[in-house]
């Protein structure tokens, strides 16, 4: 089959970028570290959710953060504020994380903290719907947001992200009451898209969700260790 130089061009990268991935893998599972891959388009509430989440899970388990962003350090300079160690990558001109910037964060991260110590490594991806489901980091998990502002079609309009996720959180589900949203024919949508995926409706303002959403990593880290 003749693809045009533009789709070789795509496969090559990406071919390049899952090697890398493969290879990071295989670190963090030397280290023994668990790596989810969080995504969702800007502002769906990743970082709001890390702030939550580990305000009390990082002092049960062992946690570091990769926080990618285009062109800030806004985020990493919120999740610091949890004293766990963060590791902005900026990404520039591009819209997602790949593989080798992965690599750069993490071996930044070695440099202040012995990674073997570490239970999970949660990767906040740059905020974008399409690209970063593209580009395999070497995670175990992956993880996508979507927040009910943003429409119960999405799933449908933008499939990758969806097909690709292990787990969907269905953020601000406290904005319910004041929207006109239909949630299940949301999780139909996600569903069609991806039928093994598992999904949570969660708030990071009400706390909704948030045992289920802990009880999935602790479930996770402990299977990764056996
Ligand atoms: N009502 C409500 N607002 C939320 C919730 N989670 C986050 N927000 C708000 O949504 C906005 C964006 O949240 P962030 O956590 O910064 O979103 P993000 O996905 O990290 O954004 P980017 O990193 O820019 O992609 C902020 O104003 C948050 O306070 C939620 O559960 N409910
Ligand atoms: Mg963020």
């Amino acid at each position: 089959m003749h693809l045009p130089l533009s789709d070789k061009i795509e496969l090559n990268i990406l071919h390049k970028n899952s090697h890398q991935a493969e290879i990071n893998k295989k670190k963090f599972n030397e280290c023994k570290v668990l790596c989810l891959n969080i995504m969702s388009s800007p502002g769906s509430g990743k970082t709001k959710l890390l702030e939550k989440t580990l305000e009390d899970l990082s002092k049960k388990i062992k946690v570091a953060v990769l926080e990618g962003d285009m062109t800030t350090t806004l985020d990493a300079a919120r999740l610091e504020k949890l004293n766990i160690p963060v590791v902005p990558i900026t990404t520039g001109r591009a819209c997602h994380l790949d593989a080798n910037m992965v690599k750069g964060g993490f071996k930044i991260l070695e440099s202040k903290i012995n990674p073997t110590l570490l239970d999970i490594l949660l990767v906040e991806n740059v905020g974008n719907l399409v690209c970063p489901a593209e580009f395999e980091i070497g995670e175990h998990f992956k993880v996508a947001l979507l927040s009910i502002t943003e429409g119960e079609d999405k799933p449908l309009k933008y499939p990758v992200m969806f097909r690709e996720a292990d787990l969907v959180l269905i953020t601000k589900v406290d904005l319910l009451p004041h929207l006109n949203f239909d949630i299940d024919e949301l999780k139909s949508n996600i569903s069609l898209t991806n039928p093994k995926a598992e999904v949570i409706e969660i708030s990071s303002i009400s706390m909704t969700g948030f045992d289920l959403w802990k009880n999935w990593i602790s479930k996770k880290i402990q299977e990764f260790k056996k």
